[in-house]
């Protein structure tokens, strides 16, 4: 992995947005996650190699620490912000700049769950695969997500939820849509769901990665 790729982790576990973000001091005066990502682009490292060595590495490390009590939930905020800020670099080499789109997809964070990164991740390559994305964010009710299949006939769904006390209303979300729009392909993905749990609540399928969503979608 290149030194830039590392430190680009280090910034993203440490919440280091940019350069002259004063948190956390002993980084001061030292480039963040968003000025390093610009770089690594603009050196020529694949977009792919930033995202997973750079972006994804570094929250996974802060989440583990999180989960062993080592990093609290501001460390948490803090890492989000500064993966924003690298993926606003990112984006545009997932942007296709294709004017056909192959498909709707409507996608958001279910009811309760303020996570997302992932989703955002999943939107992303989405968009740069060819279809149009309508983000209806975080917190989304079923009605929500009813309103919208009605308003993109046709449109695939995507649901994410990274708390298993979330993941379960996904289920409620599934059977609204499917009551006005039977045929709705619904995938469903985030770090506690899989695929039994996607077969049980009657998802069309389970996507571990935005890889696999854009695959299935590009596939059906
Ligand atoms: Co929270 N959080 N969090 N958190 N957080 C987790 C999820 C947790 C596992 C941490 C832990 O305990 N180790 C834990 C959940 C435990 C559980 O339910 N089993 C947890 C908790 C408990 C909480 C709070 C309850 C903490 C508290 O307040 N006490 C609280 C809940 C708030 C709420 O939602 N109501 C909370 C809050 C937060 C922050 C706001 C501080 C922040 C989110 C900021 C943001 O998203 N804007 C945060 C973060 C950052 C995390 C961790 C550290 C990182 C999540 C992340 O972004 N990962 C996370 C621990 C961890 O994952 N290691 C944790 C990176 C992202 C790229 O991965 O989202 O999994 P992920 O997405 C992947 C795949 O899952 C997949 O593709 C993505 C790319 O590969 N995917 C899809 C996702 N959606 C998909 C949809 C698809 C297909 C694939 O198709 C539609």
């Amino acid at each position: 992995m290149s030194a830039i790729v590392e430190q680009i982790a280090i910034c993203i576990e440490r919440g280091k947005v940019k350069r002259d973000a004063p948190y956390p001091p002993d980084l001061k005066d030292q480039d963040g996650a968003g000025e390093l990502t610009r770089r690594a682009l603009e050196d020529g490292i694949p977009p792919g190699t930033v995202l997973a060595g750079g972006l994804i590495a570094g929250m996974s490390r802060v989440g583990r620490k999180y989960s062993e009590g080592k990093a609290f939930v501001p460390d948490l905020l803090m890492a989000a912000k500064a993966m924003k800020a690298a993926m606003v670099h990112l984006k545009p080499y997932f942007d296709s700049g294709e004017t056909h789109h192959r498909g709707t997809v409507v996608i958001g964070t279910v009811q309760g769950d303020l996570h997302d990164i992932g989703k955002n991740l999943v939107a992303m390559m989405l968009e740069g695969g060819g279809f149009k994305v309508i983000d209806l964010g975080v917190d989304v009710p079923a009605g929500k997500f009813v309103q919208a299949v009605q308003e993109y006939p046709g449109c695939a769904v995507g649901l994410s939820a990274l708390l298993t006390t979330t993941m379960v209303n996904m289920e409620g979300i599934i059977k609204a849509i499917r009551e006005v729009c039977p045929a709705t392909i619904v995938l469903v993905g985030g770090a506690p769901v899989n695929g039994g749990f996607a077969q049980k609540i009657s998802a069309t399928a389970y996507a571990p990665d935005p890889q696999t969503a854009l695959d299935y979608l590009n596939a059906t």
